[in-house]
């Protein structure tokens, strides 16, 4: 395997910093970027991790101590410091640039006028700046991005979702058929996930008017807090955030069965949705930097998922390996009570993933992170408050539904 100068745009968070350790163990020179911003966001809600996370000095630190390795540091607004941004690149020419630096929650992106524009503004300014940035330098870097499943929206059309495209055939005036791969239509479901199709326009402009090879990583719901890397020493250890904000389903669940808080299934539980074991997220990002695209004018889009469960699934796995309650609560957002979704993630596994199952993993993480910190859990900040619509607003209470 070559070795590669890889950046880690984010890297400070949930699913990047445990990426950087994967890719540094692998022998990669790897660099971080990050301003810290998911940390902020924490200190404006009164959230916190439920796993108490280190400094990035001292987590830069133990991996030294660890493993003899280096990672690079610096502390960048890739969003509103192009300036910065741009110095950066043009000392370092990474071969590979993964761009996970952007607002990730979809109840944050939604809770009121200030998120929705600060979401839209940082996501797609950040996701631009990288790419203008490359191209004024000619830089060579394969961009990877993190994108979500959510762009495609959650309907079951009767299909498998594809792998970004879909095969349409157009009959033209001449009576001819004319096949066309186009993006498979985009149908997001919260301002952050819109803001993850944007950036799909971009990505396709400059893939075709510049020739950047990009992959664009359509992931799930990523579960499980711990690597092989993070898990070396207590310092390393990777954010579980557990708040009605940005906590994630099946971990939220995990956490409030170690308290004794009842499962707060949104509405009948009915939604479906594609989820991924972080272990699983780290694997997938170093095949895909393995495996750049051809510099041939068309984006690489990847489903990064692994399995598909209903929310009412969920938490009836988590209620049976920790006898927790279950409540049906007031679903806050604008979604589909029932939905069916069928993904196709044959690519990564064609590349040779083998993934953690829900099976497999679930008790593990239920001792080792939810029960071993569950005294840390604020409980006020649980209840999923987040309204999608001003009709909902204000201040929803998440009350149980009526049987
Ligand atoms: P996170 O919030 O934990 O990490 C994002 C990191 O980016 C944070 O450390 C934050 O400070 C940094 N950041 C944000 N804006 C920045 C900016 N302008 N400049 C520099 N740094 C910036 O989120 P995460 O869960 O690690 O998600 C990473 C990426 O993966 C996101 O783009 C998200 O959309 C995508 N994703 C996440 C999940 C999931 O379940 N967590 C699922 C699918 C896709
Ligand atoms: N839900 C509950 N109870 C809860 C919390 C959530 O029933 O306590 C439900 C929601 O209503 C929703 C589903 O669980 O139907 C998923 O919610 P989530 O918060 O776990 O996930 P989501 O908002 O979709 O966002 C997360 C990440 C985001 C990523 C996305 C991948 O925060 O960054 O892009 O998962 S995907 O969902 O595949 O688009």
């Amino acid at each position: 395997m070559k070795m590669k100068n890889i950046l880690v745009i984010g890297g400070d968070g949930f699913c990047g910093w445990p990426t950087a350790l994967h890719l540094s163990n692998l022998g990669h020179k790897v660099s971080i970027v990050d301003n810290f911003a998911r940390r902020e966001i924490d200190i404006e809600l009164g959230a916190n991790s439920l796993t108490p996370i280190c400094s990035m000095k001292e987590r830069l630190q133990a991996w030294k101590e660890e493993t003899g390795k280096i990672i690079a540091f610096d502390e960048i607004d890739v969003a509103t410091d192009y300036d910065q941004l741009e110095k950066l690149l043009a000392s370092l020419k990474p071969d590979t640039i993964i761009h996970f630096g952007e607002q990730r929650a979809a109840p944050y992106s939604m809770k009121g006028s200030y998120e929705k524009c600060y979401t839209v503004e940082n996501n797609i300014s950040a996701t631009h700046n990288i790419l203008a940035a490359i191209t004024h330098l000619k830089l060579d870097s394969h961009v990877v991005h993190l994108g979500t499943m959510g762009v495609y929206g959650y309907d079951d059309d009767g299909i498998e979702i594809p792998e970004g495209y879909l095969k349409v055939y157009i009959p033209g005036d001449d009576k001819q058929i004319y096949p066309r791969d186009i993006l498979y239509p985009t149908n997001p479901g919260s301002v952050y996930h819109m803001t993850k199709s944007m950036d799909q326009l971009l990505f396709q402009f400059y893939a075709k008017n510049d020739r950047l090879r990009i992959t664009d990583l359509h992931q799930g719901i990523v579960w499980g807090t711990q690597t092989a890397e993070t898990k070396l020493d207590d310092r390393l250890i990777n954010r579980f955030d557990y708040d009605g904000d940005y906590g994630t389903v099946l971990n939220r669940f995990l956490m409030q069965a170690a308290i004794g808080h009842p499962l707060t299934v949104h509405g009948t539980g009915g939604q479906t949705r594609a989820f991924i074991h972080i272990q699983d997220t780290v694997q997938c990002l170093a095949l895909a930097v393995e495996n750049p695209p051809e510099r041939n004018g068309k984006v690489k889009i990847l489903n990064q998922m692994t399995e598909t469960h209903t929310v009412r699934d969920l938490a009836n796995i988590v209620s049976k390996i920790t006898d927790a309650l279950i409540a049906n609560v007031d679903n806050p957002r604008n979604e589909a009570a029932e939905n069916g979704l069928r993904v196709c993630n044959k690519t990564f596994i064609s590349l040779g993933l083998k993934p953690i199952t829900l099976e497999e993993g679930l008790m593990d993480e239920t001792q080792e992170i939810a029960m071993r910190f569950a005294k840390r859990c604020q409980v006020n900040m649980i209840p999923c408050v987040s309204t999608w619509t001003e009709n909902q607003r204000p201040g929803l209470v998440q009350k149980p539904l009526a049987a």
